[in-house]
């Protein structure tokens, strides 16, 4: 595996695309020979559509801190974006976000249709089950460290993680939540996930419980600040450069950071986030340039 402690972000983030990319197409090839029509054509719209690939740059980066050198490791990488990617067509579906613009791109209810759309996030999720379980085991893990991968990763994605997030997020809509609790949607909707791609890192990588206990705090500090950052890129740019539709945390009357706290205090807090996640990593002596550059691009990211 190519070395990536000293790479800048846009480096790490570049490599990710590029190798996650080549096993996503993959994948939706196999998936549309197994699915002949318009399901198939579906999957393959959903897997091929182009995300910056965040999660599986910092899985990547946790990996190879923790000392994992498996090329092997894109197949875990490539699970996590398949389960990212359920989310974000379920999260555009009429019954919740409703929306048309995603990535660029109409999202896959507006290019196919409702129907189509539900069935491929349905479709998705085991789908990452089998690649996380094929590339698991091509790594040579003992199956104690594949299960403890699998439970990492479907809890995440679970009622304690991005389901519950999502449905507190839903629930509150029109309604001012307090700090906590907007920490807790925050957490939980998009925390979760990202929190997870960084100790499947480490997990695959057999980190030590130490490193690895540092691993999750960084990702929890770093999930978090990923949304706030997300508030406020939703209140200041524009859908053209984000690729989704700006302003609608305003429009449905959401609570997030800024409307809590204002652009400038959000951006602050992103920043204390990062700080904090990054000195967990430092106090553990996990030694790790790209996490902390990760860190720096999810904070100042402009789309
Ligand atoms: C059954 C209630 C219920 C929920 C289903 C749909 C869902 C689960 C959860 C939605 C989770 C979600 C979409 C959270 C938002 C996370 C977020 C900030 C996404 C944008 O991530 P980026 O910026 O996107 O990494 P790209 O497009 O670059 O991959």
């Amino acid at each position: 595996m190519s070395e990536v402690t000293h790479a800048s972000a846009a480096e790490l983030l570049e490599h990710s695309r590029q190798w996650v990319d080549a096993e996503l197409f993959a994948c939706a090839l196999r998936l549309e020979a197994e699915m002949p029509g318009r399901l198939g054509e579906a999957v393959a719209y959903a897997l091929r559509s182009p995300g910056k690939r965040v999660r599986p740059a910092l899985l990547l980066a946790a990996y190879a801190a923790a000392g994992g050198r498996d090329e092997a490791i894109i197949g875990v990488a490539t699970a996590v974006e398949i389960v990212h990617t359920y989310s974000l067509v379920h999260d555009d579906l009429p019954c919740m976000d409703d929306d048309a613009l995603r990535r660029g791109r109409p999202t896959t209810h507006i290019a196919f249709d409702t129907a189509l759309a539900t069935r491929v996030g349905y479709l998705l999720v085991p789908f990452a089950g089998e690649e996380l379980a094929r590339s698991a085991r091509a790594m040579g893990l003992p199956d104690t460290a594949i299960g403890a991968m699998a439970v990492e990763l479907f809890e995440a994605g679970g009622i304690r993680g991005m389901v519950g997030g999502q449905w507190l997020d839903l629930e509150a809509e029109g309604e001012r939540l307090d700090l906590q609790r907007l920490m807790a949607v925050h957490r939980g909707k998009t925390g979760a996930l990202i929190r997870a791609a960084v100790v499947l890192g480490g997990l695959a990588a057999g980190a030590p419980p130490g490193a690895l206990a540092a691993l999750r705090t960084y990702g929890e500090e770093l999930g978090l600040a990923f949304q706030v950052a997300d508030d406020v890129l939703d209140a200041t740019a524009t859908s053209e450069v984000l690729g989704k539709t700006a302003g609608k945390d305003a429009e449905v009357a959401k609570s997030t950071y800024v409307g809590l706290l204002g652009v400038e205090a959000a951006r602050e807090a992103a920043a204390r986030h990062e700080a904090l996640g990054v000195a967990a990593l430092q106090a553990a002596g996990v030694p790790s340039e790209a996490l902390a550059a990760l860190a720096r691009y999810i904070v100042t990211r402009s789309s």
